[in-house]
């Protein structure tokens, strides 16, 4: 018996949590200007509290103004934390702005000005501190100016070893500092710049490998910007989650390969979000539910608030759908016809070595005479899905 989306109500067990930039978000893009007025960090946490969510992150500047000295930050922060408690939230991830400023033009842990590098460094442990002291388990860099539009302006070895030094002192002072803290990086193959370093999940797997302390370093893959790329976010997902390094997500939507879109979750490919809730619920993974999406350009404020509850209403329905798709007797026989109950068996039996495995033409012909179902098996994905089952 499928549950109306009105009765769906989130829980702070769900652990839901937003961005400060993503409902606060002005609505300005390269073309035109803003279209709402300024959210104030805390109105947004009375907001997003009495619809339910759980936590909230931010970029440094996203509270506290740039230019502002240490006094300001320490009685901004004292406020937020008492703001926090007030409205029984938590600040769920942080993580350093490293683009806005035009100091930023050339990138960050990577910029070709050595002195920006060690700027955007000091910028980031100034962060951590405060990240500690709300007992913040989660970083995220996402390097969004790290990159290039020409070949010929960056060294990208030289760059990857710069980007690796800064991580690698970042972890560094974290132990040094006893702080109990990971880092997440954030892939994204382009905007604002025309090709970002550690484009995606697979990239950012393969440069922690790299790294003096890689246990201390993991992921935050978002949808849209491994959809911008061509790429299977579930896939993604699940292999951050194979290699232990799934640390936190950024749910949204994105509609083909094109801008970030940053629609709200499910509003971009809905059967891939579908199956995503369906790994994330079965996975054991136990972070946040982080929505990083903007209110589209369109809405009034009325419609910002819309958005958000929107993306934890999706996030509830698909989780509905996907519990009674794996409790459907016709589908755990569909899965079981598809082979997939046995791709968890080991190819080789106990005992046995590569020596006993033979091949011949023949037994080639006989195996390739089954068929696998999987349209039979994506087609009750879909009933389920649309709740037509
Ligand atoms: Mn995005």
């Amino acid at each position: 018996m499928l549950t109306s989306a009105e009765s769906l109500k989130p829980s702070k067990a769900d652990k839901f949590a937003f961005g400060l930039w993503t409902v606060g978000w002005q609505a300005r893009d390269p073309f035109g200007d803003a279209t709402r007025e300024p959210l104030s960090p805390f109105e947004t946490l009375d907001r997003l509290s009495e619809r339910g969510a759980w936590g909230v992150s931010f970029h440094d500047d996203d509270l506290v103004p740039f230019a502002a000295d240490d006094a300001e930050r320490r009685r901004i922060f004292d406020q937020w934390k008492s703001a926090l408690e007030k409205t029984d939230m938590v600040t769920s991830m942080m993580t350093t702005n490293l683009f806005t400023h035009p100091v930023f033009k050339d990138g960050a842990f990577t910029s070709n000005d050595r002195d920006v590098r060690r700027l955007a460094i000091a910028k980031t442990r100034r962060n951590l501190d405060y990240a500690a002291e709300m007992n913040v388990p989660t970083y995220v860099l996402w390097g969004g100016r790290e990159g290039s539009e020409m070949d010929v302006s960056k060294d990208v070895r030289e760059a990857l070893q710069r980007y690796k030094e800064g991580v690698d002192l970042l972890c560094q002072y974290i132990i040094d500092q006893g702080y109990d803290i990971r880092l997440a990086i954030e892939p994204k193959p382009n905007e604002p710049r025309g090709d970002i370093l550690l484009p995606t999940v697979g990239h950012a797997i393969a440069f922690i490998d790299q790294l003096q302390y890689p246990d201390m370093v993991g992921l935050n893959p978002e949808v849209g910007h491994e959809q911008m790329a061509g790429l299977n976010y579930v896939h993604g997902i699940a292999q951050a989650l194979w290699c232990g390094k799934l640390f936190h997500l950024d749910l949204n939507g994105q509609r083909g390969i094109k801008f970030d879109q940053d629609l709200v979750f499910g509003h971009g490919d809905l059967i891939n979000a579908f199956y995503l809730v369906d790994l994330v619920e079965n996975s054991g993974y136990d972070g946040p539910k982080h929505f990083d999406y903007k209110p589209m350009r369109t809405e009034d404020i009325t419609g910002v608030w819309a958005s958000a509850s929107a993306n934890m209403s999706m996030y509830l329905m698909l989780r509905e759908r996907a519990r009674a798709f794996r409790a459907d007797p016709r589908v755990q026989e569909a899965l079981k016809a598809s082979g997939l109950l046995s791709l968890s068996q080991p190819t080789l039996a106990p005992g046995e070595t590569i020596d006993d495995l033979t091949f011949s033409p023949a037994d080639a012909d006989r195996l390739a005479e089954r068929g696998y179902a999987y349209v039979q098996l994506a087609q009750l994905g879909i009933e389920h899905l649309m709740g037509a089952r």
